[in-house]
């Protein structure tokens, strides 16, 4: 994972596939048809492009109600055991909670992606004691409530203060500046407007110094904007790629890892180019 951060630095992207792996995002024929399910989702995504598969337990989106660490390891351990045994692809863990950080990182996992920027008790001293890197992302409240009128004076100030001081926190504690990703968070506490603003102004996020990783992928922004449901959402999702990686993001949380390694695959070529 390491490596892979290196290089994003020296101007690659990275392809992050996302995998849910909540009770409703698999078929529900038992334990063993859920992780298997899982299992050929991650090693599809890796044939298609994907350099890490981030495995997550607890839905974030809005409304969503937690779940406890018990019931998270149970849903993310046994996929992360079983991705780490079949294939070599990275595997990030989608969590705010420390119990659920080690237990990943034991069964496999190199990476924890937190869309709670380590504020949990005890996160920041976990991550840094497992010596993996880490996705600080910025929300404005929780998941249960954050889209209900969220409010800013200057939304991509606000993020980027947020952001520079959680970088800043995790240093303090430990965790080396190279082992840092930062994420401006789309859609968590965010109206459409403020979605915009932030992204139009992505480059002052990109400009802090840590790799920038972006999750817009069929998100509801897009819905808003085209007016489509959200599996007709594959276009748009690609475009803002694209748009997110001329505003220098590197890594890219996606579901249509194909479609989005292709159109990334012509930015770094033409961005290469003499
Ligand atoms: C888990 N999750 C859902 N959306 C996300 C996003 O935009 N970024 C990151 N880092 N994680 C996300």
């Amino acid at each position: 994972m390491q490596q892979l951060l290196k290089n994003i630095h020296s101007d690659h992207f990275a392809i992050m596939g996302i995998l849910n792996v909540t009770p409703d995002s698999f078929s529900d024929g038992g334990k063993f048809d859920r992780v298997e399910a899982a299992l050929k989702h991650a090693l599809d995504m890796q044939a298609e492009g994907a350099d890490i598969v981030d495995v997550g337990g607890e839905s974030t989106r809005p409304g969503a109600e937690p779940v406890s660490e018990e019931q998270e390891i149970q849903r993310v351990v046994p996929v992360i055991e079983a991705i780490q045994e079949n294939s070599d692809v990275l595997i990030s863990v989608d969590t705010s909670k420390p119990a659920v950080m080690r237990a990943a990182i034991q069964a496999g996992a190199s990476m924890v992606n937190d869309v709670n920027a380590l504020q949990a008790d005890g996160a920041v001293e976990c991550c840094a004691d497992l010596g993996v890197p880490v996705c600080l992302m910025h929300m404005k409240g929780e998941p249960r409530t954050m889209q209900q009128n969220p409010e800013y004076e200057d939304v991509t100030g606000e993020v980027s203060g947020f952001l520079q001081e959680r970088a800043r926190v995790c240093v303090e504690a430990g965790i080396p500046n190279e082992n840092i990703v930062i994420d401006p968070g789309f859609g968590f506490g965010k109206n459409l407007d403020q979605n915009v603003t932030l992204f139009k102004q992505l480059n002052a996020i990109c400009k802090l110094n840590f790799p920038v990783l972006v999750g817009i992928s069929r998100k509801s922004m897009l819905g808003q904007i085209l007016d489509r449901p959200v599996d007709e959402r594959l276009v748009g999702s690609v475009a803002a790629a694209v748009m997110a990686y001329n505003k220098g993001a590197r890594l890219f949380r996606v579901h249509d890892v194909a479609a989005t390694h292709d159109a990334l695959k012509v930015c770094e070529a033409v961005d290469g180019a003499v």
